[in-house]
């Protein structure tokens, strides 16, 4: 393995890829963690005595700090308890099949060892360790994919990055930030760590179009195999949108998308964010994200000591117990073929099968509208014999369809998603 990821750069600037072929690994996941740690995680909320009630990871903008000041924290950063294998574990067990972490957030600091900026977690902390590096090498271990956020256009640590409007004059070369820092640090990125699944693009905001398409290219050339996430900016096309933050669409949404959320109400670690969502609601919402083509990308926040905290580590593991039953209703499906809502929940599907979601049990009689083709089985998929459920179909010739009716049993057997195969 560590000579395959020696070379695999070399190795993947060869092939030429397609795109089916680039998102299938995606497109079967349906379910990734995000982990935004930095800095931040050191003042978790508060500066100078004073708590910021908007996400953690942007204290440095929301109390102006200046540069000098937010540098310092790189002295303290000392995370001695991260452990690579716990965060794999931890997104293992919920049944995560990718991990995108935070190579550099908006602050510039580089959670990986960086000749581009020395301001970077090897050469300015006491910790001294690249946790990239260790995460990648867990993740190639234990068969997850890696992928990379990468803050483009902010960067409040340079002049020429875009958005510290508190630090440095408005006149800024961001053509020469990105050529000095950007580029060579994905490169870093891209070549130093084996595979990567992603680079996750985010805040574009004025990056032009040419400068947008210089970062694809790169990526491309690097490795092809690589998927370029939804906010590279530019109008550059990349292999899937992002919803906005915590944005789940109303209705299924065509082409490949992925849901970026948090499990409270920030993605950077708080130390007073208490406001977690239950694992019965986040069950749901996968289910209903995959119902309608997404992925759910859920975010944890470690702590600066490099432990994520254990709310969010049991809140997941609630979801992975619901995964290990049903996750083959989640695992490379597709979004319903109906178009609509269901007051009882909602359906995925691979060939030959539907799967019911069922967030509100509806007791004995059920039925579903509208199937083309006529049904061979129902059978509860938590059910280890599968089974049969009774079932009738009608028949009707104007519309050439079938009518299901299922009798199910009285009481939900699962609280949070019963599923139900077809
Ligand atoms: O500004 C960032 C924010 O800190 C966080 O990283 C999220 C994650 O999707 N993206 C930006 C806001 O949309």
């Amino acid at each position: 393995i560590a000579l395959l990821n020696a070379f695999t750069p070399m190795i993947f600037a060869q092939k030429n890829i397609a795109q089916d072929e680039r998102m299938e690994w995606w497109r079967d996941a349906r379910f990734g963690m995000f982990i935004h740690w930095g800095l931040y995680a050191i003042p978790a909320g508060e500066w100078e005595g004073k708590e910021y009630p908007q996400i953690g990871e942007w204290i440095m903008k929301n109390a102006r700090i200046p540069v000098a000041e937010y540098e310092k924290l790189a002295q303290q950063f000392n995370p001695v308890k991260f452990n690579a294998h716990d965060f794999v574990m931890t997104a293992k067990n919920a049944g995560m099949k990718y991990i995108t972490i935070t190579s550099k957030h908006h602050d510039g600091f580089a959670m990986f060892k960086s000749e581009a900026s020395k301001y970077n977690i090897v050469d300015a902390t006491p910790y001294g360790k690249d946790v990239i590096k260790a995460l990648a090498d867990e993740c190639h271990k234990q068969e997850l994919k890696l992928c990379f956020y990468y803050s483009q256009s902010r960067d409040w640590h340079e002049p020429n990055g875009l958005d510290n409007d508190w630090d440095f004059p408005k006149e800024r070369d961001f053509q020469k930030y990105l050529d000095e820092k950007v580029k060579p640090q994905l490169t870093e990125l891209l070549t130093n760590y084996g595979l990567v699944g992603m680079i996750w693009f985010d805040t574009p905001m004025t990056i032009s179009e040419e400068q947008a398409q210089s970062l694809k290219n790169l990526v491309r050339s690097l490795q092809p195999a690589c998927i370029i996430s939804g906010r590279l900016g530019g109008g550059v096309e990349t292999d899937y949108k992002s919803t906005g933050d915590n944005v789940i669409p109303a209705e299924t949404v065509s082409g490949d998308w992925e849901v970026p959320a948090t499990l409270n109400n920030t993605w950077g670690f708080k130390k007073n964010d208490h406001n977690w969502k239950s694992p019965e609601a986040l069950t749901r919402l996968l289910f209903d994200i995959a119902a309608k083509g997404g992925n759910y990308l859920l975010n944890v926040g470690p702590t600066a000591e490099g432990v994520i905290p254990q709310a969010s580590v049991d809140i997941l593991a609630k979801v992975g117990k619901w995964m290990k039953t049903n996750s083959e209703c989640i695992y490379g499906t597709k979004a319903s073929p109906y178009k609509m809502e269901f007051k009882w929940g909602n359906i995925t599907q691979k060939p030959g099968k539907l799967y019911l979601g069922i967030f509100n049990w509806p007791g004995s009689d059920f039925y579903l509208e509208g199937l083309k083709n006529k049904v061979k089985k129902v059978y509860l998929l938590s059910d280890k014999q599968q089974k049969v459920l009774p079932f009738k179909e009608y028949y009707n010739s104007d519309t050439d369809h079938h009518r299901l009716k299922i009798d199910l049993p009285e009481e939900a057997p699962d609280k949070v998603v019963s599923v139900v195969v077809i």
